[in-house]
């Protein structure tokens, strides 16, 4: 009888685990990051006429940043949801489609060695299923921008998903191999999911 208690035990837990959302990734511990952010136009409030570029809908694009957008999603600038300044993103896909994928992304040069990167963002979301949302980090050695030596994938350990609002979201890396010059980060929404996701005040971090 003096065990009963050790059988008890996990129900809590797995209560817990089951009604609570999903809780944001903490930043690291004992870890110290430089608070500048390496990111340019890094909250989308820096925009120019779209003219030529069909991954992005709409009559503006963020500057600095790229685009890919798979042909049954769609992103675009919006004005009337952001969560810093006036502009975020947005990304949006009605369709079950396992060969569309859509992402904005940027490089950014880095003359520290050997140190640890940080990517956070904020990331609204409404009745995202499927695959979900995504932030990676990729690091290309020696000028190199065609073959990343390191990746690091956020839905690899914690797909987004569902409906919340503004929420931070991060993902850091190891200490990078002193070779990596260029940091590209993504901000995506994966295959195969339907829904719509914001993104703004999106960050890089380098380690101290
Ligand atoms: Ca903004």
């Amino acid at each position: 009888m003096r065990y009963l208690w050790i059988l008890l035990l996990p129900f809590p837990f797995l209560i817990h685990s089951c009604t609570e959302p999903e809780e944001p990734i903490m930043p690291p511990q004992g870890i110290s990051f430089n608070t500048q952010n390496l990111l340019q136009n890094g909250s989308f409030e820096l925009s120019v006429i779209n003219s030529l570029n069909t991954a992005i809908t709409g009559d503006s694009i963020p500057q600095m940043w790229n685009a890919l957008t798979g042909p049954t999603y769609e992103t675009r600038m919006v004005k009337d949801s952001a969560l810093d300044g006036q502009k975020a993103v947005s990304i949006t896909s009605n369709w079950v489609d396992p060969a569309a994928l859509a992402y904005l992304y940027q490089d950014v040069s880095i003359s520290q060695a050997g140190k640890k990167v940080r990517l956070v963002a904020k990331i609204r979301s409404e009745e995202v299923e499927g695959e979900g949302l995504g932030l990676e980090i990729q690091g290309f050695a020696n000028g190199n921008k065609d073959t990343p030596i390191y990746v690091q994938k956020l839905e690899d350990t914690t797909p987004i998903k569902g409906s919340r609002g503004w929420t931070e979201f991060s993902l850091t890396t190891t200490s990078l191999d002193p070779s990596v010059s260029t940091i590209r980060i993504f901000i995506k929404m994966l295959r195969s999911t339907t829904g719509r996701a914001y993104f703004d005040q999106i960050e890089l971090f380098v380690e101290e």
